[in-house]
């Protein structure tokens, strides 16, 4: 149906200019009459307001022009699912990408006005906690900049990752609040509303001669209201779409109850639908477990494929073509339910008979698994899903058969294979396992990086790879060099400019070309000249926002990322303790001037990570104030790590700690980052390091510890920590001096707990790789030592980190799971 008004040609809004007088002409007009504000009393918010709405313009007319083409052209669409979205600042990705940049400078200027003040007044959007969520980011700009027609679906929390303040070197959460000042990137879209329910009961109807049909009568219904955000391609190639639903009840206010006097009870609905979609749920490899997930993850799924499939019918007739013209990516099993519900509305709702349904559906979907952690592994109580989905529970079962069928007969399967690969764990209280539905559902499952494939394969999908052998591919991690490098890194960006021209701009491998300049020593100067300005940019946040002084001679060594055991914050620690020790024991030595960075959130009830946090400031304390280390190391850890924060971290980082047990880290891309922007890393065997070592060189990075297959094999043998320790002095001493209190004088015994782990068990293998990490931090002191050696390997570092874009990771999905 032809829904539009006028029966009349419309013309074509006029293109905008780019010109800065324009442009500032545009900025006092979006103050006066969209904000309504004087220019003479405008605040700094209402500059950065009134820019973006100029830019935006012209993102809009761009965005239009990408809409209209895939409905001219038929081609296939990708649906990106993810419950995260870690976007960070908007307003500099944007204009630098519809390469605005200096004009907007200019019409800034014009008006009096810094772009870098207003810049840092536009709040990080945090709708992620860490690496799957920024690396759903990265993949919505690269679907844009290599020219596929994408969208995201997520959700439009309102409150994204916590912040975190410190109290006494102790985490503390407090809410994040984005949108406070509004959202001027968002378009909200009332037309685009959904219902959803959950509960209730299900009803069959006809069945003598039909097959019978499904009627799930939920018992509580809400609506899904999306929001719209474009995000813009290089070179404002493409602009695509960013969906976030939010959730609204369907009816606001209960009049009869408020009638009857009862105020609160009238606003029942409005906020338990506000409840909905309220907060993030800031766990970190680790389900939540509670209902309201369960919620949130039905909530945006079903609203995303009542989506998807009202926008197939605009352009085709039916459902039978859905898999051609349709690719669903699910962002880990966080949307896994989107494969009942697909099926649920093909066959209740559209009337499909459920085999088609089920065949559809599987060339549909494919998976993407970011972590083997075992307590990272979603599953819900049959009784839950039962109660809140008892529909998509029937269909899960109905799938399940169908496996389980498949299993016995064409594999012959024994009893443990077939309670493998079971949608329903069975040992003890009953689950529906979200990672077999997933994997089951799908045509592609990938993992992050070679060695997490390879482990999948091995370990926690190892029997439902040998019923289905060829799903399971590799598709390893990449970063957006847009802003991992050419944004954050302006400096460094132009100085390969200079040297090498602008083809990396456009296609990140031709940085190779620098290789030939990784040992000539004007260029070295200049190189490092451009890591020294990022370094003061460093150490000038840190001043201004913790009083402390640092020096940019000092190596930064520097590891941010989420506070997790397996990441191994704690063995850098324990580290730089025995080599606080080395320091005031062997002062003679010629010790290189070190600053050891962290910065990271730790879960709120992950009690260990927040010990390891308080464990880094307890020892930063007592290492800063010793006139006996004279400077020459410090420990700094920087409160609420996000986006922003990163993107002047990772310029100014020498080295870049990747140090996780080998075999638990899927992929790692903070790691990407680095090494692009010219750091050394310190690592293991570990996720995407591997390929980094394949990619740069193995003398070009420094590589230590145990490998995969040892953890596993000393881990299934049997590990001893205690005759580790006893025969590492220097270890023992660091152990024992934070086990006794040494850092911790107000509370002696704080970390003792914490220690005897290690002592005990030491999953982690703290103990397990101290010596082998301790001796590769002595190498990478030699290697600094000798600056045109430590320039020559960093320079290799950016050359050869091109692969490593994201552009190359989403044009493999393209062409090997898309095929779009
Ligand atoms: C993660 C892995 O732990 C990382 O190694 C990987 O790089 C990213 C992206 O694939 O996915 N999986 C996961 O659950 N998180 C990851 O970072 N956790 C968070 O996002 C907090």
């Amino acid at each position: 149906m032809n829904n539009t008004l006028s029966p009349v040609e419309i013309p074509q809004p006029a293109p905008r200019s780019s010109r800065p007088e324009i442009m500032a002409e545009e900025i006092i007009e979006r103050l006066t009459y969209r904000i309504g504000k004087d220019a003479k009393v405008a605040k700094p918010h209402d500059w950065l307001t009134a820019t973006i709405l100029v830019v935006r313009d012209r993102i809009i007319d761009k965005w239009m022009e990408s809409t209209r083409k895939v409905y001219r052209t038929g081609d296939k669409r990708v649906y990106y699912l993810s419950l995260e979205f870690l976007i960070g600042r908007l307003m500099r990705d944007a204009v630098s990408n519809m390469e605005l940049l200096s004009e907007i400078k200019d019409a800034l200027v014009s008006l009096g006005v810094d772009i870098d003040v207003i810049a840092g007044l536009e709040p990080d959007a945090a709708l992620g906690n860490g690496g799957l969520g920024r690396l759903a980011a990265c993949f919505m700009e690269s679907m844009a900049t290599v020219d596929i027609p994408a969208y995201g679906y997520g959700i439009r929390y309102v409150h994204g990752l916590f912040r975190q303040q410190m109290a006494d070197g102790w985490q503390v959460e407090l809410p994040e609040t984005w949108l406070a000042h509004g959202n001027p990137w968002e378009f909200e879209r009332r037309e685009s509303s959904y219902e959803i329910g959950f509960g209730g009961s299900v009803e069959s109807v006809g069945g003598y001669d039909d097959p019978p049909r499904f009627v799930w009568k939920p018992a509580e219904r809400f609506i899904a209201m999306a929001y719209d955000t474009p995000i813009v391609g290089w070179r404002g190639k493409r602009v695509n779409t960013l969906r976030l639903w939010s959730a609204q009840p369907i009816d606001p206010i209960l009049l009869d109850a408020f009638n009857a006097g009862d105020h609160i009870g009238a606003l029942r609905e409005s906020n338990k639908a506000e409840t909905l979609t309220r907060v993030l749920y800031p766990a970190d490899a680790n389900p939540a477990g509670q209902e309201l997930r369960l919620r949130q993850e039905y909530f945006f799924s079903s609203a995303s494929l009542q989506d998807i499939l009202r926008r197939h019918l605009q352009q085709y007739p039916d459902f039978t073509n859905l898999h051609e013209k349709v690719s669903i990516q699910l962002n880990d099993t966080h949307p896994a339910i989107s494969i009942a519900e697909l099926i649920r509305l093909l066959c209740d709702v559209h009337g499909m008979d459920f085999d088609l349904a089920w065949d559809i559906t599987r060339q549909t979907f494919s998976y993407t698994n970011h972590t083997l952690l075992p307590e990272a592994l979603e599953s819900w109580p049959v009784p839950l899903f039962e109660r809140l989905l008892p529909r998509h529970m029937q269909i899960i079962y109905a799938i399940n058969t169908k496996i389980l069928l498949d299993a016995r007969k064409e594999k012959k399967f024994g009893d443990s294979q077939i309670r493998a690969i079971s949608l329903i764990d069975e040992g003890g209280d009953r689950r529906v396992r979200m990672g077999n539905l997933a994997f089951v559902g799908s045509h592609s499952i990938n993992g992050v990086s070679a060695l997490h494939t390879d482990l999948m394969k091995e370990t926690v999908f190892a029997d439902l790879h040998s019923l289905y052998p060829n799903r399971i591919n590799n598709k390893t991690n990449g970063i957006t060099p847009r802003r991992w490098l050419m944004q954050c890194n302006p400096g460094l960006t132009n100085l390969l400019r200079e040297a090498i021209g602008p083809e990396f701009e456009d296609n990140t491998e031709a940085l190779r070309a620098l290789d030939s300049f990784a040992d000539d020593s004007s260029f070295q100067k200049k190189f490092a000249e451009v890591k020294r300005q990022n370094k003061v940019q460093l150490a000038n946040l840190v001043a201004g926002r913790m009083g402390i002084r640092i020096d940019p001679s000092a190596m930064f060594d520097i590891q941010i990322k989420r506070i997790h055991e397996y990441k191994r914050q704690l063995l850098n620690i324990v580290e730089a303790v025995a080599l606080y020790d080395q320091i005031r024991s062997h002062p003679e030595l010629d010790w290189v001037p070190r600053v050891k960075f962290f910065a990271g959130k730790a879960a709120p009830s992950y009690h260990n990570a927040k010990l390891i946090i308080k464990l880094a400031n307890d020892v930063a304390r007592v290492i800063n104030n010793d006139p006996a280390v004279r400077g020459l190391l410090k420990v700094v850890f920087i409160p609420n790590y996000n986006v922003s924060l990163a993107e002047v971290m990772v310029p100014a980082a020498d080295l870049s700690e990747q140090i996780s047990t080998a075999g638990m880290e899927a992929s790692g891309t903070g790691n990407m980052k680095f090494g692009l922007n010219g750091a050394l890393t310190i690592g293991t065997l570990d996720g995407a390091n591997v390929e980094m070592r394949d990619h740069v060189g193995e003398e070009n990075i420094v590589i230590f510890g145990m490998t995969a297959d040892e953890v596993a094999r000393v881990r299934s043998e049997g590990h001893d920590p205690r005759a580790i320790i006893e025969q590492s002095r220097e270890l023992a001493q660091a152990l024992q001096a934070i086990s006794s209190g040494v850092f911790s004088p107000d509370d002696r015994s704080r970390f003792t707990a914490l220690i005897d782990g290690i002592y005990n068990h030491d999953w982690f293998m703290v103990a397990g790789d101290f010596d082998a990490y301790a001796k590769a931090q002595r190498d990478v002191d030699q290697i600094w030592a000798d600056p045109v050696s430590w320039y020559g390997k960093t320079i290799r570092n950016t050359a050869r980190m091109g692969w490593f874009s994201s552009d190359r990771t989403i044009r493999q999905y393209a062409s090997e799971i898309w095929r779009a």
